[in-house]
């Protein structure tokens, strides 16, 4: 069975938000119409405390868009975004969330940033979201989102890492892109094993 994960399409994420994709809201209506061929749905949702150590604003003399090191990694520092309870932090008004069986939040614990929908940045802190796929008998994933260099990818690739197949729906996803991360993420998850589809042929077949 095949199941739609629709991640973080939130406001922040979209044009006028705190971290924009550019173009970020023109994949609305891309995912919209996927979401009504999906018996199964699920949503992400990028869902940080205020004073969140990926939030520059929690690093003296740093920077958005600065790198740190992190005790599971390099992280890169991100202006404030998708604070708990903040309309930054809702569905962009457009998305049809109705179809969708469950929302995963994810990065609500401060002091580790979640990229994935799968397992936070120490990649090793699970959200669940495997099990409850496995429980329901899901065994390929395509995904739609915000954004295609960060949680797009990192899902997808530890998608692939569990044990589904994973397609990414090219114009159905849209990027941050910094130094080339759009480009690079591509040819990660390629290198991954992440498949590349294109919404009309899903829409269509
Ligand atoms: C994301 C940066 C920080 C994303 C979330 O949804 O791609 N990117 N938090
Ligand atoms: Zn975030």
């Amino acid at each position: 069975m095949k199941a739609l994960l629709v991640v973080d399409i939130q406001n922040d994420f979209c044009p006028g938000g705190a971290l924009a994709v550019p173009d970020g809201d023109k994949i609305i209506p891309v995912a919209n119409s996927l979401s009504e061929v999906f018996k199964h749905v699920v949503l992400t949702q990028d869902w940080h405390p205020g004073g969140h150590h990926s939030f520059a604003t929690s690093h003296k003399d740093r920077k958005p868009f600065d790198t740190i090191e992190m005790p599971y990694g390099d992280q890169v520092l991100w202006p404030d975004h998708c604070v708990q309870g903040t309309s930054g932090a809702d569905f962009h008004p457009s998305l049809d969330t109705n179809r969708a069986q469950l929302i995963i939040r994810k990065g609500f614990r401060k002091q580790i940033d979640s990229y994935s929908g799968f397992y936070e940045n120490d990649h090793e802190t699970s959200t669940g979201l495997t099990g409850y796929l496995r429980d329901r008998g899901i065994s390929s994933l395509y995904i739609t989102g915000l954004a295609s260099d960060f949680c797009v990818k990192w899902t997808a690739i530890d998608a692939v890492k569990e044990g589904f197949g994973v397609t990414v729906i090219r114009d159905a996803v849209a990027g941050i892109d910094i130094d080339g991360s759009v480009k690079k993420a591509w040819e990660e998850m390629k290198g991954a094993g992440v498949q590349v589809a294109l919404s009309h042929d899903l829409l269509t077949s």
